[in-house]
């Protein structure tokens, strides 16, 4: 049994959480494989009638439906604090996951030092400061990759706990100078912690696995975007973990042939929150108008996020590195007042089309942006249902994406409602 994957194709905040939360009505069990709580997907449903959002940030989005079970897997950071607290709003909001919702065992820790750290890196760095959500989440993968981190089992390990967090914050003070933290208290924190979350842990690799023997449908829900992964992104402006598609098997390791689907979701413009090159950012006018119509704010730090037109240099690199089978383009209703709409097409250099996205910073500053630009279509699409009632303009600009990337799109986002999405025939 395959598994289907939502991954975000840009710059994140494509809208993961709303298609996650419409296909987790046919998964039995939605995944996290990489990212913390640094992420923020909205989602909005209605509930006994009433419209409801729910803001995820380390649980899966597919906890919505009743019936769906979340793993966290080992590829993901968790600051168990912070866990607790989006489960406790969950519950408070009506949504029970007793029972349905489980953490790997290999799953690296944030500690509230991580979050310190994350702070006081971005004040050294200064003017080209990354923009983090200072979540902790580059220090803890840091201590993971520099092999020293804390994961989940070793809270069930009291004495084994002590001694490496007491090394970890000395390590931390020798290296940023004294901050005010109260170690001890911390780690009796965290044994009180540990109990309340021993119900919660498994060993994810085993758990997953058999689900799949036993035919269980899984979907993995992406965290961030291609632009933002370790390796692919426009480095060092990226978050620290594998956010395209090797990342669902190293972060629940499951073997290559178990992903069986990959859907990349792509918002209709570009928006990057935080530091680093955007090449169609529009600091005028247009850029202004997608952040307000789009309601373009952080949905974990409320910052206001950059926006800018499609960029299909972008999605190209995307489509190669995650091989999507199907897209959802999102937030096509955000367009909806624009007499004309810009998509970028290559990139060049002294008038020569670069082959892909370039690795080095000091060449994507060089680069002439070309764009194509198609009419708008000046009408409301938020109501339309189905394809074949939009604007023609406006299934010429799907079409255009469609057959410049090779790839169906599937879904289209025409609010943020679940039933605001139309099916593409
Ligand atoms: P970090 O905190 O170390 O992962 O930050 C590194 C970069 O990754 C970006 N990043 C994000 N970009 C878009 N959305 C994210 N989630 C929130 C949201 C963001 C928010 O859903 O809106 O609320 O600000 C997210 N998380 C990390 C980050 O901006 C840095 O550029
Ligand atoms: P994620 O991180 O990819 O899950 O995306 P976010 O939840 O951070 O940001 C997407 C925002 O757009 C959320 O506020 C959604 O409710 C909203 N949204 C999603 N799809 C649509 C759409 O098709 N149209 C509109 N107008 N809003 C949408
Ligand atoms: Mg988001």
């Amino acid at each position: 049994m395959a598994t289907t994957v939502v991954l975000g194709s840009q710059w994140g905040d494509e809208g993961k959480g709303k298609l996650v939360d419409i296909l987790a009505a046919d998964a039995d069990i939605c995944a996290r494989c990489a990212g913390g709580n640094n992420a923020g997907h909205t989602i909005v449903v209605p509930i006994n009638g009433v419209r409801t959002t729910f803001a995820f940030h380390l649980l899966p989005s597919g906890l919505v439906n009743p019936k769906c079970i979340g793993l966290i897997g080992n590829g993901v950071v968790v600051h168990v604090p912070s866990f607790f607290e989006e489960l406790d709003a969950l519950q408070s909001q009506g949504l029970e996951c007793t029972g349905r919702l489980f953490v790997s065992d290999r799953a690296h820790l944030v500690f509230d030092f991580h979050q310190i750290v994350d702070g006081l890196k971005e004040v050294e760095l200064g003017g080209s400061s990354i923009g983090t959500t200072k979540k902790g989440i580059g220090p803890a993968y840091s201590g993971k990759a520099s092999r020293s981190g804390l994961r989940i089992h070793h809270l069930f390990d009291p004495t084994t706990f002590a001694e490496k967090f007491r090394k970890l914050v000395e390590g931390r003070f020798k290296r940023y100078g004294h901050f005010e933290y109260d170690t001890e208290g911390e780690i009796l924190r965290y044994q009180a912690l540990a109990a309340r979350l021993k119900p919660y842990v498994v060993d994810s690799v085993v758990y997953l696995h058999q689900a799949l023997a036993d035919g269980k449908r899984v979907l993995v829900e992406g965290a961030n975007a291609a632009m933002l992964d370790l390796d692919f992104g426009t480095y060092p402006f990226v978050t620290s973990s594998a956010t395209t598609v090797g990342g669902v098997c190293t972060g629940l390791g499951l073997p290559p042939r178990a992903v069986g689907h990959a859907i990349g979701v792509v918002k209709a413009y570009t928006t990057r929150v935080g530091g680093g090159p955007f090449p169609t950012e529009q600091l005028n006018a247009t850029g202004d108008h997608l952040q307000s119509v789009g309601h373009e704010y952080g949905a974990t730090t409320g910052r206001m996020r950059r926006c800018g037109w499609l960029d299909l240099v972008v999605l190209r690199y995307s489509c190669l590195i995650n091989g999507y089978d199907a897209l959802n383009l999102t937030k096509l209703d955000v367009l909806d007042g624009l007499a004309e709409i810009q998509i970028a097409v290559a990139y060049k250099i002294d008038g020569v089309a670069l082959p892909g996205f370039p690795a080095d910073l000091g060449v994507l500053a060089k680069v002439e942006v070309e764009y194509i630009t198609l009419p708008g279509w000046e009408t409301s699409i938020a109501q339309t249902r189905k394809y074949e009632d939009l604007p023609d303009k406006c299934r010429k600009y799907v079409e255009f994406i469609e057959d410049h990337l090779k790839v169906p799109v599937t879904w289209i986002g025409v609010g943020p409602e679940r039933d605001a999405m139309l099916v593409k025939p």
